[in-house]
């Protein structure tokens, strides 16, 4: 059943963000969804029209880039501006290294991308819902917010910004009747290792073998029931694991 609601998903070229698409589809929302991969998003518009009918506007910008993020939100037309969600979930981790031998490239990219593409595509959403005194947003953090772990230095200290600027938000957005949610997932299976070691299969695999890992799905249906609350109840912060891990750092192999 169409809600008439619309949700503005980053990242929804895989992962997370092409789960939550899916999961919002069915529950009848219109979708924004966006990435750098115009053929995923196009593959996933017409995935997403056969299934459930859902109307979609994809949206190809690098969320690193301020000029692009205003760019291609604001030229939206202004029925698509009424964001009901924001799921800010656009990001990635770049190797694992101490930090005297990190690779300070890709410092800057999960710097830019983690933290200043979720400012900037906030902050160009956040007046929109301000003139409606209404709306969610729902960041993706990571455990990796919470307990930093060996090497994971500047990945670590991207997700503890989420968390840092989640409760910020969320205290400057409530008299606005904001929601504010940050979901902070553990170990689960995307294209994120791979991104990580850029492109070495095998060390993407490894990190997921001896345990059951997070689905995209599971966490799909965290964001979702999040979203799905009352309006005058807020989640505010959510750690989801696999049943096999503890924190960031014990898994159970
Ligand atoms: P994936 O690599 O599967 O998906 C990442 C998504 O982010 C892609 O759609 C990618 O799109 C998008 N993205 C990356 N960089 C940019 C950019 N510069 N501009 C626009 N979009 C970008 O990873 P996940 O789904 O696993 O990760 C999603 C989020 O969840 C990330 O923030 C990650 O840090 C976090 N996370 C992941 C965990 C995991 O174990 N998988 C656990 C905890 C948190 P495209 O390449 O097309 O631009
Ligand atoms: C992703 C989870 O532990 O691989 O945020 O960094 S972890």
């Amino acid at each position: 059943m169409k809600t008439g609601k619309i949700a503005l998903i980053t990242g929804a070229t895989a992962g997370f963000g092409e789960a939550c698409a899916e999961r919002f589809a069915r529950e009848g929302y219109r979708l924004i969804v966006t990435g750098r991969r115009t053929e995923r998003l196009t593959a996933l518009q017409e995935k997403l029209r056969t299934a459930y009918g859902t109307e979609t506007l994809a949206l190809t910008f690098d969320v690193r880039s301020k000029a692009e993020v205003v760019a291609a939100l604001e030229q939206m037309p202004d029925a698509w501006k009424q964001i009901d969600v924001l799921v800010n979930n656009a990001g990635l981790a770049l190797d694992l290294s101490t930090i005297d031998e990190g690779d300070t490239d890709d410092w800057d990219t999960m710097i830019d991308t983690n933290v200043k593409g979720l400012l900037y595509v906030s902050r160009t959403v956040i007046p929109w819902m301000k003139a409606r005194n209404s709306g969610h947003i729902v960041n993706i953090g990571s455990t990796a917010a919470k307990t930093v772990y060996a090497k994971g230095n500047v990945y670590c200290a991207t997700k503890s910004a989420v968390d840092a600027i989640s409760q910020g938000m969320r205290i400057d957005l409530l008299p606005y009747g904001i929601k504010v949610t940050a979901v902070h997932p553990g170990a689960a299976e995307t294209e994120f290792s791979l991104v990580r070691f850029k492109g070495d299969e095998d060390r993407a695999k490894d990190v997921y073998t001896g345990f059951q890992p997070l689905k995209a799905e599971d966490v799909a249906d965290v964001v979702w029931y999040c979203a799905s609350l009352p309006p005058h109840v807020c989640i505010n912060d959510l750690v989801v694991t696999a049943t096999a891990q503890a924190n960031a750092y014990y898994t159970f192999k």
